[in-house]
């Protein structure tokens, strides 16, 4: 009785750690490279409608939070992504690409 309540409690803990993990790993949002700029450590997207901004689709350029991203995109490149805003600035907080 008493390990079937442990491991009961241990799976509700997963579960709930997983629910707290997922929205952090999934890159939700679809977009399009359209220009990088190393130098300014920007990277300009062509975008859907971001729910967490309340921005709708549109292009624009955005900071990356990591600069080696930039190395592993292109022009033309579909992307998915997390943005957020870091210090007042649209920021990239994830990002690959998407086949
Ligand atoms: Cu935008």
């Amino acid at each position: 009785m008493r390990s079937r309540m442990k491991s009961l409690f241990a799976l509700l803990f997963s579960a709930l750690s997983w629910l707290g993990a997922s929205p952090a790993a999934a890159q939700s949002t679809a977009g399009e490279v359209r220009k990088v700029d190393k130098a300014q450590g920007k990277v300009t997207l062509q975008h859907e409608a971001i729910a967490n901004l309340k921005m709708p689709a549109m292009t624009m350029a955005y900071r990356v939070q990591n600069p080696a991203w930039l190395d592993q995109l292109k022009e033309g490149d579909k992307v998915r992504f997390d943005a957020d805003k870091v210090n007042g600035q649209y920021t990239i907080t994830a990002i690959k690409t998407a086949p």
